[in-house]
């Protein structure tokens, strides 16, 4: 039974069952009796059926469930996405651009009929908390259980999401999704912004079929936020609440699968707990950042959960993460435990099963596998997990207004030239910096691993119009937001020695750097005026409890600004603007360029 009055919903659905042509139409309306259906439909599918999954042992992961994707589905597919508008300029050079006519007409065909014996689920979810001024709606049409397990845990999902849309809104995000025969030959991830519509065919990973997530939440809500006076980034969000009981919140941009969720849920070291410091988590990906009545600019998490790495993550490196985990989480592609009916991923521990299920299926013994080369979970793999089971998760995470945010902190994968830490002049100078970000690639998207590539605002994958007039849109941001604009900063916790080893310990310790920028913020530290920007002065980062680990040789590594790669650093920039954005179609905004000059001129000095 439809969910809703709404009529635009109606007749969208329509046709697009009209298309698809499912045997039966279900409406996900969220309750629990329905999830349970759904679950035990999904996991008594015969071993061997592609869309299997496998309840794991309710005592040591009650409500927890597995599942494993097809080896050439494990992966955002950049090559295969598009931001299809009318005009190609539009789209700019960062995207893949087509004619959505053009689109319609290709893949049209690929769903006529494609959900024929299968059944349609039609979810309805809230990206936001429900009423939150900054939320918005979506319906997401699909034919997997498994996306739609996932989106009860990604959003806020059901009926009570249709609740603001009333019966003639056309404000929502229209989504259809079909898995059709996973076929990555014919695989499309489409945007259409000036539609407020997503196609998804031929997948069943993540990023690529969870349209409420990468989809709608940055490519289209960022085309959104430019026409309507706000931001959507791929930040997350946390708080730090000081000794005196006041929380400063802090945003960050960092690449797939550099460290956004290990920083929202840092453990602060034992000095700190010490002295009363506290880290909450509002968000882990995604920010959706608008002014606030008092002219600050305010933040939400647009997700309901966390849809994060899971090799790496282990009691260690971050052990609230780890606690997500451990109740009503799905996981996949990682190993099978079955020992224990549990899951096993590298870095877990040291103990991987003998009697493992490896991703892609086959029983093996764990550590021979593992002595073989090979890995048992795939370096892409992850769980996706309640916000709620978060141990920090932020009193504020349900708050509609969002949190106000003091600093924006951009970053990456840079083996060299990047210090540690360094804050920008001002908002055009820290502009320049998001765009500026570059970052060796990871395994969240499909490709090649490793090699450096600009992803500016760490959006490359995500921006969903025209690089140059999202830069432009932050412009706009800084100067509508005048002095109360958060304070733009820059880390880099993957600064290599010459064996290739990190510099620094990072993880829980990256809280020393937040004490930094806190104090800038708060206007308390002082700082090295550079040619790239503001520098801690070295007796300004506490080390204490870290002293043997960085000595004063290895901090003055991190803090190096090195002039000659400094210089380097400057000309592939200026390369960067001039051919992959202003000759492929992106204005670049002349103040950008501007800051070329200056830093170049500082350089010189
Ligand atoms: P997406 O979910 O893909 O957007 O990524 P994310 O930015 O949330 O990535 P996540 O926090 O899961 O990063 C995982 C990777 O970053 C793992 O390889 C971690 O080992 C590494 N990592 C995170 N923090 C640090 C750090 O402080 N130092 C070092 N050296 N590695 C880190
Ligand atoms: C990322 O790749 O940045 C992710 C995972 O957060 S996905 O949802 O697949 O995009
Ligand atoms: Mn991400």
């Amino acid at each position: 039974m439809a969910l809703t009055n709404n009529k635009n919903v109606l007749a969208w659905v329509d046709e697009m069952v009209a298309l698809t042509k499912p045997d039966q139409v279900v409406w996900i309306d969220g309750s629990k009796e329905q999830l349970d259906a759904l679950t035990e439909e999904v996991t008594s599918l015969p071993e061997g059926n592609r869309d299997k999954m496998y309840k794991l042992n309710p005592d040591k992961l009650p409500g927890c469930l597995y599942h494993r994707t097809l080896p050439n589905d494990v992966a955002r597919v950049e090559d295969r996405t598009f931001i299809c508008t009318k005009n190609k300029e539009d789209a700019g050079p960062t995207n893949n651009w087509m004619d959505p006519e053009e689109m319609k007409a290709k893949l049209t065909p690929l769903y006529d009929g494609v959900m024929k014996g299968r059944t349609m689920y039609v979810i309805p979810y809230s990206m936001g908390p429900i009423g939150s001024p900054l939320a918005k709606v979506g319906v997401e049409l699909t034919d997997s259980i498994y996306v739609v397990l996932n989106m009860n845990i990604m959003t806020r999902m059901g009926v009570d999401a249709f609740k603001n849309l009333g019966d003639v809104s056309n404000d929502f995000v229209r989504g259809l999704h079909s898995k059709a025969d996973v076929d990555p030959e014919n695989r499309y991830i489409v945007q259409f912004p000036e539609e407020n519509t997503i196609w998804s065919i031929n997948s069943a990973y993540g990023g690529n079929v969870l349209l409420g997530k990468k989809c709608f939440a940055l490519r289209i809500a960022s085309f959104q936020g430019k026409n309507e006076g706000w931001m959507a980034e791929h930040m997350l969000i946390l708080g730090v609440q000081k000794p005196n009981g006041e929380t400063v919140y802090i945003t960050a941009a960092f690449p797939s699968a550099c460290g956004k969720t290990n920083l929202a849920m840092l453990i602060p070291p034992e000095g700190y707990q010490k002295d009363g410091y506290k880290v909450f988590t509002v968000g882990d990906d995604i920010a959706w950042m608008k002014p606030g009545k008092d002219g600050r600019l305010y933040a939400i998490n647009p997700e309901n959960g966390f849809f994060g790495v899971a090799p790496g993550t282990n009691e260690k490196s971050n052990p609230n993460a780890l606690a997500c985990t451990r109740k009503n989480t799905i996981f996949t592609n990682v190993a099978l435990n079955n020992e224990d009916g549990t899951v096993w991923w590298e870095k877990l521990d040291k103990n991987p099963p003998v009697d493992a299920t490896e991703w892609k299926g086959a029983k093996v013994n764990g550590p021979e596998f593992i002595a073989e080369g090979n890995t048992l979970a795939h370096p892409n793999s992850r769980f996706t997990a309640p916000a709620e089971n978060c141990p920090c998760i932020s009193p504020e995470f349900n708050n509609p207004e969002g949190v106000p945010i003091s600093a924006i902190v951009f970053g990456g994968r840079r083996a060299s030239t990047t210090p540690l830490v360094y804050q920008s002049f001002d908002w055009t100078h820290g502009t320049y910096m998001g765009s500026a970000v570059s970052s060796e690639t990871t395994a969240a998207a499909t490709g090649a691993v490793g090699v450096l590539r600009h992803d500016p605002m760490a959006m490359k994958p995500f921006i969903g119009y025209n690089v140059g007039d999202y830069w432009a849109h932050w412009l706009e941001m800084g100067e509508k937001l005048g002095d109360k604009a958060p304070k733009i900063f820059n880390v880099n916790w993957f600064k290599q020695d010459e064996e290739g080893n990190f510099l620094w310990p990072g993880f829980g310790d990256n809280m020393r750097v937040l004490d930094w920028i806190i104090k800038r913020c708060e206007g308390k530290a002082d700082a090295v005026e550079t040619a790239i920007g503001y520098l801690p002065k070295k007796e300004d980062l506490n080390l204490t409890g870290i002293e043997d680990e960085v000595t004063p040789a290895i901090l003055d590594k991190l803090l190096a600004v090195d002039t000659d790669l400094w210089k380097k650093e400057i000309a592939e920039m200026r390369r960067y603007y001039q051919d992959d954005i202003a000759a492929k179609g992106g204005k670049v905004p002349a103040e950008l360029m501007a800051e070329l000059d200056k830093i170049e001129a500082r350089l010189n000095k």
